[in-house]
């Protein structure tokens, strides 16, 4: 013990103690005022996503809160209780009320973010509206194209064994439902217009990442996945795939037009069946 107190003196303490304590302050200040305006989130751009932003804020401010705390109590004690002489720590084996509190707060926070969590959840994984948009979403290695089901309002038959390279889709050329059905490479929505994406994949695990929209799902080969939302303001957004599927992953960009109802029904007038 003599050996020790001989090395970690007093002011070793102060200074690991101050360190600690000026990290905390460096790191809050540089997070907020330099890497705000570049690490954040894209625009929001639909209506669930407003409530996606609150929850992330929210669940900044109290654990950003918390770890500050624990940090600076962490330094004021290596500051305060550092290698004395003479001083030896306290120590008691059972503290009923401490170590309810230390149990339960936690807890009760705790609970409380992932309730918010889990309604905002149920809410974005609601039934589709009816009358949303419905938009074919077809992903493979390294591009993403969209279907309409056109006039009829319904989809083609689509097999996997009539899948070839003039037909990447694999749609069924007997089923007439498939004869308007318009291919578009862009993805065109209407504002304040609930759309939902069928997403498919040709080959891969891809996944349909819409940064502006908080939209993120898998696009899961022989299966059909979904996302539906609805888009708040006019304007063309990127497309990412979000699963590293292949060499040409990085270059698996696509585009969404968010427009009126006008300019939608003029866009989709003007493909080709
Ligand atoms: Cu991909």
């Amino acid at each position: 013990m003599s050996n020790l107190s001989e090395h970690y003196s007093p002011t070793t303490g102060k200074r690991l103690g101050l360190l600690i304590i000026i990290m905390v302050a460096i790191g809050g200040v540089v997070s907020t005022f330099w890497a705000k305006n570049r690490w954040w989130f894209p625009p929001v751009a639909s209506q669930h996503g407003v409530d996606v932003d609150r929850l992330v804020t929210i669940t900044f401010i109290v654990t950003g809160f918390v770890f500050v705390l624990v940090h600076l109590v962490l330094g004021i004690f290596v500051w305060r209780y550092a290698a004395a002489r003479e001083e030896r720590a306290i120590y008691w084996h059972d503290h009923r009320t401490l170590e309810l509190t230390y149990t339960l707060v936690p807890a009760a926070i705790l609970l409380t973010l992932i309730s918010m969590g889990a309604v905002t959840w149920a809410r974005v994984h609601s039934p589709v509206p009816p009358q949303a948009l419905r938009i074919d979403v077809l992903a493979q290695q390294f591009a993403w194209t969209f279907r309409y089901p056109g006039p009829d309002g319904t989809f083609g038959r689509t097999e996997v064994r009539f899948v070839s390279r003039d037909n990447p889709r694999g749609m069924d050329p007997a089923d007439p439902a498939g004869r308007d059905d318009i291919i578009s490479r862009e993805m065109h929505i209407v504002v304040n217009e609930p759309a939902v994406a069928l997403i498919h994949s040709r080959d891969v695990l891809h996944s349909f990442f819409l940064p502006n929209f908080r939209v993120k799902q898998d696009a899961v080969p022989g299966m059909t996945t979904q996302f539906w939302f609805t888009p708040t303001r006019e304007g063309r957004y990127e497309l990412a795939c979000a699963e590293l599927c292949g060499v040409g992953h990085y270059i698996m960009r696509g585009q969404v037009v968010v427009e009126s109802k006008n300019a939608f029904e003029t866009w989709l007038a003007g493909q080709t069946h």
